[in-house]
């Protein structure tokens, strides 16, 4: 299996500074937005967030008491992005995907918006026959067709519940969007916990002994704290809340992840960007 030719150094996400050989974890940026239906921009994500960490960032975090440097992390670079290409895209990151798993590493995406996480998981998926899903989001994402497409970031997690052998795999945290078909099909097809991390907690357990793939799209926080995500929806949650959950899972076996939805141009500020790299780099610090 070569290495794919169409990944691209770019700045380097700091304190990930280990080779792809030494690390356990390898982290991508996978830039597309070809599907936002309201707010697109998440393709200028992965540089944004990088270029934040060389400008602002510490490694260490005191919440965490761990350090990036401690980790064996390699920062892989970009897939490069055919936006008008949808099937190549998806066909790429696949291919990215499935040779960090067959090294026997974990793959960590940077979208790009949430349809990215399909071919991100599917190597995982056929590695893991009992692979279960966390979607901290605020959107249930289970169309089965969105605008008439069937491959679209509001239909990605019914797309990925048809590649899981069994229902009820899929934990979605913190939703507080969607329309009633996709509600009545959550009900008996995967397990939904409303409006925040609370009900959630006590039931993590479920997933202790089974591998884990932990998807997060940055809209499952308020709008007033990330506004630069495609669709923000009212009542989210806070920074403190995403620590105390990650303290409560950081112990389970995740053997990928992706944090997607972020994109730079909405938030002139750039406080998304910065906290989407804080939020990162907490999440690279419980893999
Ligand atoms: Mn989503």
């Amino acid at each position: 299996l070569n290495k794919p030719d169409y990944i691209r150094k770019d700045v380097n996400y700091e304190g990930c500074t280990d080779s792809f050989e030494d690390a356990t974890t390898v982290l991508i940026g996978a830039g597309y937005d070809g599907t936002s239906t309201y707010r697109s921009g998440s393709r200028y994500a992965p540089r944004a967030i990088r270029k934040n960490t060389i400008l602002s960032q510490e490694d260490y975090s005191p919440y965490l008491k761990k350090d990036l440097k401690d980790q064996a992390i390699h920062d892989f670079g970009n897939i490069q992005i055919p936006h008008g290409n949808r099937e190549e895209v998806l066909k790429r990151i696949e291919q990215v995907s499935e040779y960090v798993v067959r090294h026997n590493k974990k793959p960590f995406f940077i979208g790009g918006e949430h349809l990215i996480t399909l071919p991100a998981i599917k190597p995982l998926i056929q590695k893991y026959p009992d692979l279960h899903v966390i979607q901290l989001d605020a959107h249930l994402d289970l169309m089965d067709v969105l605008f008439g497409e069937r491959f679209s970031h509001g239909t990605v997690m019914r797309r990925i519940y048809e590649l899981l052998e069994e229902p009820k795999r899929i934990f979605q945290v913190g939703i507080r969007s969607g329309n009633q078909e996709e509600f009545i099909f959550s009900e008996s097809n995967t397990k939904v916990f409303l409006f925040n991390t609370e009900s959630f907690i006590p039931q993590i357990k479920l997933l202790e002994g089974k591998t884990v793939y932990l998807t997060v799209d940055l809209d499952v926080f308020d709008p007033s704290l990330i506004p630069g995500t495609g669709t923000p929806e009212a009542g989210g949650i806070f920074f403190p809340e995403f620590i105390n959950l990650l303290k409560h899972i950081k112990h389970l076996n995740i053997v990928g992840a992706d944090l997607v939805e972020l994109s730079p141009p909405i938030d002139p500020t750039n406080i998304s960007t910065i906290i989407a790299s804080q939020i990162l780099r907490e999440l690279l610090l419980i893999l």
